[in-house]
């Protein structure tokens, strides 16, 4: 008896991150395809494998935007699906919340959406499996769903379905929070989770009782390493074995280059430079011929990070260190001071930071550029700032938050 699990699969959301440039990228198709091809991919592999259900886990897709090609694509994986006698359980998430998607999507009758109105229980007596779950109603769920969820069915295998913040996850809403032992005391073989896109198990000792697979194709910087679905064997309904199996068509990746690091002393941009193309080999040799965006956080001394910041080619001579991968961004940070290293910030507060950071850029730039150009127009006339693209400004922002975030890091008192 097995199943697979998956969730989180935002098909049809973009890659973010990527400047206009990419456009013109070899891999420019790639990029605008990954998780409608990350789908596909899971759709195949299911096909492969035969599990006895396809459990998705909440947010399948992004939104409710009316995109045809986006139904056509799901529905054709489903009929797929209901040709391999593969049945569905699914339940809706924060991001498709009584989606227009969902609702009109004429669904084989292998497929089954959990109720949005009450926790529901869906039994596959054949296979064994009896399935209780509730998917959302609203965007925001505020309560704890899995609290109404129902005894388990005695004589069969049961597994819950929910999309829900386990742990008060931070930098995802807290929807439908509850504890793991909230889990736990549900007495399920499994329960199968969605909404924190990283992947992750809970134990109680040997025993995994939940696990989020994470989501299915990485969209941005902060979604690094291998993204996929679970292979699920419950042929001891005591001890689950959960296998990850890796989907993503493409993989972000984070270099991290400290040049004060005394195993690895670097003193010179080529030195940085050296560094940075080891470490790409070896991210290369790990990922097979999978095509890597990385981004490159580039730690330093304010000797160095002087002459890396004065080198308008910087990011070229990464580029081309990177061959062969897309690169996202550079990064430069001044490293703490040895005299003060404890951060001002401490790391929880920092992620929040560069998150803030990272999102400003791209999308929320071009409302603050009309602000901004309308309020210094004249104090930026003879400045030689360049406020005349939203690019530019998010190039801006980005820099201003990271000098910020340096500042705060560094524990440096005047
Ligand atoms: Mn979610």
């Amino acid at each position: 008896m097995r199943i697979i699990h998956a969730a989180d699969l935002h098909i049809d959301s973009q890659l973010s991150g990527l400047s206009s440039a990419l456009a013109d990228h070899a891999d420019a198709d790639l990029i605008s395809g990954a998780t409608r091809s990350a789908f596909r991919g899971l759709i195949d592999w299911a096909i492969t494998e035969q599990p006895d259900a396809l459990v998705l886990a909440g947010d399948i897709f992004d939104g409710s935007w009316k995109h045809t090609g986006t139904r056509r694509v799901f529905v054709e994986g489903m009929r797929d699906l209901a040709d391999a006698g593969i049945p569905v359980v699914m339940a809706s998430g924060n991001h498709d919340a009584a989606s227009v998607l969902m609702a009109e999507v004429i669904y084989p009758p292998s497929m089954h959406v959990l109720s949005v109105e009450s926790a529901e229980t869906l039994r596959l007596d054949d296979a064994g499996l009896s399935f209780h779950g509730q998917g959302y109603a609203t965007p925001a769920i505020e309560h704890s769903l899995a609290a109404h969820y129902p005894l388990p069915d005695p004589g069969l295998v049961n597994i819950g379905v929910l999309h829900a913040n386990v742990g008060g996850s931070s930098g995802h809403d807290n929807y439908s929070p509850c504890t793991a032992d909230d889990l736990r005391s549900l007495d399920y073989s499994y329960v199968a989770l969605g909404h924190v896109h990283a992947r992750r198990s809970f134990l109680d000792g040997q025993r995994t009782f939940a696990a989020y697979p994470g989501n299915l194709q990485g969209r941005s910087v902060r979604e690094t390493g291998p993204k996929g679905a679970l292979l699920v064997d419950l042929a001891d309904p005591r001890a689950p074995h959960v296998q990850f199996q890796p989907l993503d068509v493409l993989r972000w990746e984070v270099i991290e280059v400290d040049a004060t690091d005394p195993a690895r002393p670097m003193s010179s941009a080529d030195d940085v430079l050296a560094a940075i193309a080891a470490d790409h080999q070896q991210l290369r040799a790990h990922s097979g011929s999978l095509p890597l965006i990385v981004r490159t956080r580039i730690t330093a001394d304010p000797r160095l990070l002087g002459a890396l910041r004065a080198s308008e080619e910087l990011t070229e001579l990464v580029r081309d260190v990177v061959a062969g991968s897309t690169l996202e961004k550079v990064t430069l940070h001044r490293a703490p001071h040895e005299e003060s290293d404890a951060p001002v910030v401490d790391a929880a507060l920092r992620a929040e930071l560069e998150r803030a950071i990272d999102d400003l850029a791209p999308g929320e730039a071009s409302a603050l550029l009309t602000e901004v150009r309308t309020r210094t127009q004249a104090l930026l006339r003879d400045s030689g700032v360049d406020l005349s693209s939203s690019t530019a400004l998010s190039a801006l922002i980005a820099e201003a938050g990271q000098e910020l975030l340096d500042e705060l890091s560094a524990g440096d008192t005047p």
